[in-house]
């Protein structure tokens, strides 16, 4: 048996956990969670980056020793370094406005060919050019991805991770390598790019420790973390947000493909992410927020009794993206009544994400032309059965809901098979959670012309 320790942050904490791998055994402990929550200052929304490191060195210091560790995080944000090794400024948050109306000289067109990216306002390339004419710009070194910038801090060496480094727009989806010219023709520094590394490539140690590269972005190691047998499968890597897709060999750069906002990303073992982001479960957590209710399941419970359909919201608008008045948005947006129960701003909330991940769902098969059998959904949305079974009933799927630390338990494996303790491809290290991890099937039912007609409505 190893030890291996996940260090998996999210939008509102970060985790140290623990995984156990040997023949057969694959078990999660949590070492250490601790709070992330960004900070504005001087009109700017900040992540509180020097906590994130703190809450990281105790939580390694909790998990005892290990035999590696990996890093995750969320994708597209950024730290700057000098020459000197310093960090200049703190990561902007990508829910921060300063990418409001930015864009970019290339067309979006040749954006999608080179990169494959879909097009989201905060993608790094947008932070860039909005950051391109400041003075931190100008005294930057290089660029570290967040958990490239943590993994400097363990370990005193510089990289790019290239599961994240492909969030960014910067990198050409072909030859996995930064997008030079590109980055040239944007009047951006090429020498800010570090070298890009591998999953399963050693970074340096940490007080002896190795620290091994992992899917670093969060939703790479969801990705690895679904267990599923075969190709005809979708995945839905459910928290804050739904990434909604299918995992490829090949990008889809088609027009078709880019008018509907496919995104290819980079995956573990050179696989290529093909998906869409759809608001997951943002907006509830914000009205939650705002309403000061922390109880989700009796929210839920309530949500049950509401009727169906009846309220829908375009999940897939922009508008939702920044923080703040998220109620008012939802019941504008609904044309609701501002002081509408919860309840019912809820069901809309989930008949909504249903309907979105629906649409993801059936355009990612069509637009890759490759049909799928059942629906994974990993992360916390596993835990959240009304959402799981609108799933099935609104794609007509069964839907395999499991397991809540997908994103954990993907960052382990792919240590853990870089350790030598388990062998094989992302098919062997997804057998190996189908035996150790718990799945929870739904099986389609409700009324399809229902959810046919609602599709309709939004
Ligand atoms: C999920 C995620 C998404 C990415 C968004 C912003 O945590 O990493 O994949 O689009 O956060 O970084």
């Amino acid at each position: 048996m190893k030890a291996f320790a996940a260090v998996d942050l999210g939008a509102s904490s970060g985790r140290v956990m623990v995984g156990r791998v040997g023949p057969s055994v694959l078990e999660l402990t949590e070492a250490h969670r601790f709070g992330n929550e960004p900070v504005r200052a001087g009109g700017t929304l900040y992540w509180d980056i020097l906590r994130l490191h703190r809450g990281v060195l105790e939580g390694l210091r909790q998990a005892g020793p290990v035999d590696s560790i990996g890093i995750d995080s969320w994708a597209v944000d950024y730290g700057f370094v000098d020459g000197s090794g310093a960090l200049l400024g703190n990561p902007v948050h990508y829910r921060d406005g300063r990418t409001d109306g930015i864009s970019v000289a290339v067309p979006d067109d040749r954006l999608y060919q080179i990169t494959g990216l879909q097009k989201l306002p905060f993608n790094t390339i947008y932070q860039l050019v909005a950051a391109r004419s400041t003075p931190q710009y100008a005294a930057a070194e290089q660029l570290l991805l967040i958990p490239d910038l943590l993994a400097y801090w363990l370990t005193g060496e510089l990289g790019a991770e290239y599961t994240n480094a492909s969030t960014t727009q910067l990198v050409d989806v072909r030859t996995r390598q930064w997008a030079l010219p590109l980055i040239e023709e944007l009047g951006l520094r090429p020498s800010l790019f570090p070298e890009i590394r591998q999953p399963g490539a050693t970074i340096g140690a940490f007080g002896g420790t190795p620290v091994v590269a992992v899917g670093s972005h969060d939703t790479a190691s969801a990705v690895v973390g679904v267990p599923a047998a075969g190709e005809r499968f979708a995945y839905i890597s459910c928290g804050t947000w739904s990434l909604v897709g299918l995992e490829l060999t090949e990008p889809v750069l088609t027009p078709a493909s880019k008018a509907a906002n496919f995104t290819n990303e980079g995956g573990v073992d050179g696989t290529i992410r093909y998906l869409r982001n759809v608001m997951g479960l943002w907006p509830l957590q914000e009205a939650m927020r705002e309403w000061g209710i922390s109880d989700i399941s009796a929210l839920l419970r309530a949500a049950v009794g509401e009727p169906a359909l009846k309220h829908l919201v375009d999940l897939d608008d922009p508008v939702f993206i920044p923080p703040g008045d998220m109620v008012g948005r939802l019941t504008g947006a609904a044309r609701l009544p501002a002081d509408t129960a919860p309840a019912v701003v809820t069901r809309c909330i989930l008949d909504s994400l249903a309907l979105a991940q629906r649409k993801a769902v059936e355009q990612a098969q069509e637009l890759a032309g490759r049909a799928v059998d059942a629906v994974h959904i990993v992360g916390g949305g596993a835990r959240n059965a009304l959402l799981c079974q609108l799933t099935a009933d609104a794609c007509g799927l069964p839907v395999l809901a499991g397991p809540v630390e997908a994103t954990a338990l993907g960052n382990v494996l792919v240590q853990a098979r870089a350790a030598g303790v388990i062998d094989g491809d992302l098919a062997a290290l997804r057998a190996v959670l189908r035996q150790t991890q718990q799945i929870v099937r739904y099986e389609p039912g409700g009324d399809p012309a229902a959810w046919q007609a609602a599709a309709k409505r939004i």
